[in-house]
């Protein structure tokens, strides 16, 4: 059965990153929303596996952000941010017995939201959080599970996935202006709504069916007229936290 693995909320969720376009979160609110976003990952067939709030790290509740599962490997990161670097053991402790477990080690700094594998490739965006090392790191764990790498500098957002939300396995939102497209050849784009930059975010479901930020919606109508079903899902707290639908989960 497939798994999403998930962290609770600590009360210091108030005190998280926000980056340039946020604001502290309401976190009461912020938990409603996880729990509805919980709820549906578990209606879509996701086993949910919670891992415990930890009160020590605000942006705990980003949980992709400390692994990259590629193929039969968890690639353990070293976070970028170092307020986040000790998020990372009770994921590791969670996957070994399920994952090969792999690390990113220093001067390597690596978040799992600059990464994603759609077919037989592995993008991996160079950021204000991965750095050429870490790059480096995903390259070796993904040629190692046959993969081939594209390393894409990405520039006015945090990680690659704020850049380019994959939608499907051949299809992408990007937000222009924040990577070389021609990095992206082979894959269908769509562009996120002028309207709604920085608000599009997306996470494909094994139903085939795509769970979409509720603040983007004209983006989601280019998505429908394309045939795919977006769910939209009101993750507001989150979005002020400088995250999106990817970032809360980790799905296998
Ligand atoms: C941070 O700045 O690290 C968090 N406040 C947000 C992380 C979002 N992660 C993601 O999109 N993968």
């Amino acid at each position: 059965m497939a798994t999403a693995l998930l962290r609770s909320i600590p009360e210091s969720f108030r005190d998280a990153i926000t980056g340039e376009r946020g604001r502290p979160p309401d976190v009461e609110l912020a938990r409603a929303q996880h729990a509805r976003y919980r709820d549906h990952l578990e209606a879509s067939g996701y086993a949910i596996e919670a891992l415990a709030a930890d009160e020590a790290h605000p942006d705990c509740v980003f949980v992709e952000d400390t692994v990259v599962i590629i193929g039969s490997v968890a690639l353990i990161t070293w976070p970028g941010a170092p307020s986040r670097r000790g998020e990372i053991e009770p994921v590791a402790a969670a996957l070994a017995d399920r994952f090969e477990i792999a690390r990113a080690e220093a001067p390597a700094t690596l978040d799992g939201g600059d990464v994603f594998t759609l077919g037989n490739r592995t993008w991996v965006g160079i950021s204000q959080r991965t750095n050429p090392e870490g790059a480096q790191r995903v390259g070796e764990v993904a040629s190692g599970q046959g993969l081939g790498v594209v390393p894409v500098p990405v520039t006015g957002v945090l990680h690659l996935k704020s850049a380019v939300s994959p939608v499907d396995e051949e299809t992408v939102v990007v937000t222009p202006g924040t990577v070389d497209e021609s990095l992206l050849t082979g894959l269908h784009l769509i562009y996120e709504d002028p309207g709604e930059r920085h608000r599009f975010s997306a996470l494909p479901l094994r139903t085939g069916r795509v769970m979409v930020t509720a603040n983007a919606p004209r983006t989601a109508d280019q998505l429908a007229a394309k045939g795919l079903e977006p769910i939209p899902i009101d993750v507001s707290e989150i979005q002020a936290a400088d995250g999106g639908l990817t970032c809360i989960s980790v799905l296998f």
